[in-house]
C-alpha cells in the first residue's frame, strides 16, 4: 500500500484523487479489453492503495442505486467522493448529445439523469458535480444548428442548477469540462474561454454555482497551453475543480500519466496554482494502459502521484522573488532557465 500523496502547505483539501475509470480493462477503439474489468465499487480501495484520498465517478459506473454501497466502502478505506458526474456520451441514446440534442425528449432524459446526478452527488458527499461536454458537439456542418445548441445548453444547465439550489442550496456547485474533440470532430465548449462565456450567459441567479474544471491534456489537444488556460479560470474565480495528466502532442486522447511528458511546464502549473491559493481538490485523470498487466494497473496513479508531489515541493521552493526580478529585467529565457534549475534541483 503506497501511502496517502499530500500535497504539503496546500490551501484547501492536501489529498489527491483520480476516477474510477482510470483503472480501465484497457479497450480502445481498435481493440477489447486487455484485462479483466474490475467492478467499479471494487477500484475505490485500489485508488486508495495507489495513494489516493479521493474517488471520482460517472452515473453508469455508480449509479444512483450503488451510491450507498459506495460510501461505505470509501469510508472503510479512508475515501472521499472527490467529485461525481452524469455521462451524456455512453449510452448510445445520447449518440448526438444530451443537452443539445435536436431530440427534445433526449434532452429531456438528459435533465433527468442530471437531477438524479445532483441527488446522488448529494448522497456521496461531494461538494462539485462536473459536466464533461462528452458528445455535445457534430460531426458534421449544419447538422444542428449552432445557436439553437448554445441556447440548449444555457436551458439545460439553468435547469439543474435550479433544481440543485432548490434542494440543496449552495451546497453543490457545478464544474464544465471542456474538450475540443473526440468523440465528436468539433464539440461545443471546446475550451476554457468558451465554458467561460457560457456561465456569463447563465441565469445570474444560478451562476455563482458554475465554474471550469480545466484538463491539462484537453487543453493541450486544442493546441493551447494550459496554464494559461488555467489562469483564465482563476482570474474568473472559476477554477473549481482540476483534472491532470499529460499529452504527447495534438493526437488522440493519451491521459497519460501526471508528469510524462512537459514537467517544466507541470511545475510552472503548479506554482500558479500555489500563488492562487487554490482550494479546490487536485485529481488525475489518466488511462491505465493496454499493455499494463492487471497486477500492475496502479502504476498509472503511482507514477502521476510521485511526479505531482515531487514537482509540488519543487514549486514550493521556486523563489518568487527571483522570476519577478527577472521579469523586471525582461528576461523570459532567464526565467525559464531559473525552472529548469528548480526542476532539476540544481
Ligand atoms: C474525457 C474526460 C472525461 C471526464 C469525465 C468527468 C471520461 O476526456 O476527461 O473522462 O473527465 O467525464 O466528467
Ligand atoms: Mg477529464
Amino acid at each position: 500500500m503506497n501511502p496517502r500523496f499530500i500535497l504539503k502547505d496546500k490551501v484547501g483539501p492536501q489529498g489527491v484523487g483520480a476516477g474510477v475509470w482510470n483503472l480501465g480493462p484497457g479497450g480502445d477503439p481498435f481493440g477489447g479489453p486487455t484485462r479483466e474489468a474490475i467492478p467499479f465499487i471494487d477500484r475505490i480501495p485500489m485508488l486508495a492503495e495507489a495513494g489516493m484520498s479521493y474517488f471520482e465517478a460517472h452515473d453508469v459506473e455508480i449509479p444512483a442505486t450503488d451510491a450507498e454501497k459506495a460510501l461505505k466502502v470509501a469510508e472503510a478505506n479512508g475515501m472521499k467522493c472527490g467529485m461525481y458526474t452524469p455521462s451524456f456520451f455512453a449510452d448510445s441514446i445520447f449518440k448526438d448529445g444530451a443537452m443539445t440534442s435536436n431530440v427534445a425528449s433526449i434532452r429531456a432524459k438528459g435533465l433527468e439523469n442530471a437531477k438524479l446526478a445532483v441527488d446522488t452527488t448529494h448522497v456521496l458527499g461531494a461538494k462539485t458535480m462536473v459536466f464533461w461536454n462528452g458528445r455535445e458537439g457534430f460531426d458534421f456542418v449544419l447538422a444542428k444548428n449552432g445557436q439553437d445548441s448554445f441556447k440548449r445548453l444555457v436551458e439545460g444547465f439553468n435547469a439543474v442548477a435550479q433544481y440543485s439550489k432548490e434542494k440543496y442550496g449552495d451546497a453543490i456547485r457545478f464544474a464544465i469540462e471542456p474538450k475540443p474533440n473526440e468523440p465528436r470532430a468539433n464539440m461545443y465548449l471546446a475550451t476554457v474561454g468558451e465554458v467561460l462565456y457560457l456561465i456569463s450567459r447563465l441565469d445570474p441567479a444560478i451562476q455563482h454555482l458554475f465554474g471550469v474544471n480545466p484538463e491539462t491534456a484537453h487543453s493541450r489537444i486544442a493546441g493551447l497551453d494550459y496554464i494559461w488556460d488555467v489562469e483564465m479560470a482563476l482570474e474568473a474565480n472559476k477554477l473549481f475543480h482540476i483534472h491532470l495528466n499529460a499529452q504527447d502532442g495534438q493526437r488522440y486522447d493519451q491521459d497519460l500519466p501526471f508528469g510524462y511528458t512537459e514537467p517544466l511546464k507541470d511545475l510552472a502549473l503548479l506554482v500558479v496554482l500555489q500563488d492562487a491559493k487554490y482550494d479546490g481538490i487536485v485529481c488525475f485523470d489518466v488511462k491505465a494502459p493496454r499493455t499494463d498487466d492487471p497486477k500492475n494497473i496502479k502504476d498509472i496513479l503511482e507514477v502521476s502521484g510521485n511526479n505531482l508531489v515531487w514537482l509540488w515541493e519543487r514549486a514550493l521552493a521556486v523563489d518568487r522573488k527571483v522570476i519577478a526580478q527577472l521579469r523586471a529585467e525582461n528576461r523570459a529565457t532567464a526565467i525559464a532557465g531559473y525552472l529548469a534549475k528548480c526542476l532539476y534541483g540544481r
